[in-house]
């Protein structure tokens, strides 16, 4: 072997080495890129667990957790955010129905929202109701069916010694049948059969 042949063969092995050295240190590079992507996706999935188990235990001690919204929120909408179809006044919340139907069955409606038929027992109250029925027949809970002429609020409100707004001549009972009271033109109540389908105005205290 010549001193030119055995120069050739140091400069191929120490190619092969520096290759080998390259190839090494690439294999590193992507087993350190491999070990930092598996700690990344360890790291967010334990995150995640930790999340989830603390929301649940916050979803035990509050059950409306989810439910919950801002003061700013309660300010908007007195009568929850999520339930805008309410209207605020005077410490209360309305709503107005969207169909008609009889008073038993406005009465049940009203009582499914947890609330009941509006209570109309001030002059202030009835300028509210009387601006949002448009003169639009709305049922309220007002009843004289358990004794003729003895006209009830459905809260046990006093009759008597209350508010009331009856359309000149009524109530009439007309046809000795007229036991249901319901807003009218203007605002002003009137007596009807409680069979009669109309819209209703249901009542309720805010959440908080
Ligand atoms: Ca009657
Ligand atoms: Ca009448």
């Amino acid at each position: 072997m010549d001193e030119e042949h055995l120069h050739d063969d140091l400069h191929v092995f120490k190619d092969r080495n520096f290759f080998q050295q390259k190839l090494r240190s690439f294999f590193t590079v992507y087993l350190l890129l491999a070990l930092s992507f598996l700690l990344i996706i360890t790291l967010f999935a334990v995150s995640l667990s930790r999340v989830s188990a603390v929301s649940s235990k916050l979803n035990e001690v509050h059950p409306d957790w989810k439910q919950n919204f801002s003061d700013k929120d309660f300010l908007l909408f007195p009568c929850g955010p999520k339930s805008r179809e309410w209207e605020y006044f005077d410490g209360k919340c309305y709503y107005f129905s969207l169909t008609r139907m009889s008073w038993y069955k406005a009465k049940a409606q009203c009582e499914e929202m947890h609330s009941q038929l509006a209570v109309i027992n001030s002059y202030a109250k009835q300028n509210f109701v009387m601006f949002r029925t448009r003169n639009e027949r709305f049922w309220i809970g007002l009843t004289d069916q358990n004794s003729e002429g003895e006209w009830e609020w459905i809260d046990g409100t006093d009759y008597k010694s209350t508010f009331t707004f009856w359309k000149e001549g009524e109530p009439n009972n007309s046809e000795n049948r007229e036991d249901c009271a319901h807003v009218w033109f203007s605002g002003e109540w009137n007596d009807v059969y409680c069979t009669y389908e109309c819209y209703y105005i249901c009542e309720k205290p805010p959440p908080h």
